[in-house]
């Protein structure tokens, strides 16, 4: 095989790798926990300081999107909670449920 060729295949090989960890189904979910660090209702968006989520990343402060402000009712600043969230397509990740705990 020649060097192109080969070049093509490894590529293709990193494509398909990347490919099948950035999409998994959309019905991937991950339990995690936290604390809350801003909630934006007017954008849908609640900040958390997370935990490690196992086989997902690891501990880091970033917001995440809501599909129902009604999830923040009981909420606050400063509040420790156990949350759910899945990732869609295109790699967004949307808080399923959330509690305090
Ligand atoms: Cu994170």
């Amino acid at each position: 095989m020649d060097r192109r060729t080969f070049l093509t295949i490894t590529a293709l090989g990193l494509l398909a790798a990347c490919g099948a960890e950035a999409q998994p189904g959309p019905s991937r979910r991950w339990d995690a926990t936290g604390r809350i660090t801003e909630i934006r209702r007017e954008r849908s968006s609640i900040t958390i300081a997370h935990d490690p989520i196992e086989g997902l990343m690891p501990a880091m402060t970033m917001p995440f999107a809501v599909e129902d402000v009604a999830l923040f009712e009981g909420l606050g600043v400063g509040d420790r909670v156990a949350f759910t969230i899945s990732r869609e397509a295109g790699g967004r990740y949307v808080i399923r449920s959330i509690r305090r705990a």
